[in-house]
């Protein structure tokens, strides 16, 4: 199986975007499977476009995106992508996003198809924090997980795609006012539910 596996840049006053490096330090191959790896723009409708790019390049069976999600103490598999963007932070173009629906013609919302209650249990048994979550936000984060979904019902039917979010780094944590978690603990969840994901 091949695996895409994307992580933002940083936004939003961030030097860092833990998403982006967990997913470079990820294995070239977990169980086999091949791991291809992409840095996303944190911008609406860019990120999009570069992921589905990257689809149409690699044709990979499953996409899983990761973004940050500043102020969770766990690494949270995401249930659902809704048809709504919305926020007050600019994104990396400098500008906010458009409020209202992702899609004009697209459904209201979208489940995953990754295994998410598997994913947490694997992570748990590796000892790293872990829990579904229930929704991604109305950032560039569920923009591109809701954009993903559209395209697998549009364009690429066999797909399996779903949404990581994982907290902030201990250097973002402002002297532990905010949650962290270290980058070795992100890596080791991250590839524990991968395995689990591509054995599902
Ligand atoms: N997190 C943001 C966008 C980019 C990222 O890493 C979000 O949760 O929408």
């Amino acid at each position: 199986m091949k695996i895409l596996v994307t992580g933002f840049d940083p936004f939003g006053g961030e030097k860092i975007n833990p998403a982006i490096e967990a997913v470079k330090r990820l294995p070239d191959e977990i169980d086999g499977n091949q791991i291809v790896k992409l840095e996303v723009p944190t911008i609406f409708y860019q990120s999009t476009k570069v992921v589905k790019e990257k689809i149409i390049a690699e044709k990979p069976d499953m996409v899983i995106n990761v973004g940050q999600a500043g102020g969770r103490a766990a690494i949270t598999p995401e249930r659902i992508a809704i048809n709504f963007q919305a926020g007050s932070t600019p994104d990396n173009s400098g500008k906010g996003p458009k409020e209202g629906k992702i899609e004009s013609d697209g459904a209201d919302g979208y489940f995953t198809q990754l295994p998410i209650k598997k994913m947490v249990t694997a992570m748990r048994k590796a000892g790293i924090p872990a829990e579904v979550s229930n929704s991604a936000g109305t950032y560039v984060c569920n923009h591109l997980f809701y954009e993903v979904q559209y395209m697998r019902v549009h364009d690429f039917p066999k797909l399996k795609a779903g949404f990581v979010h994982i907290p902030f780094l201990p250097s973002q944590a402002k002297n532990g006012r905010r949650p962290s978690m270290n980058l070795d603990d992100m890596v080791k969840g991250l590839t524990a539910s991968i395995k689990v994901a591509v054995a599902d």
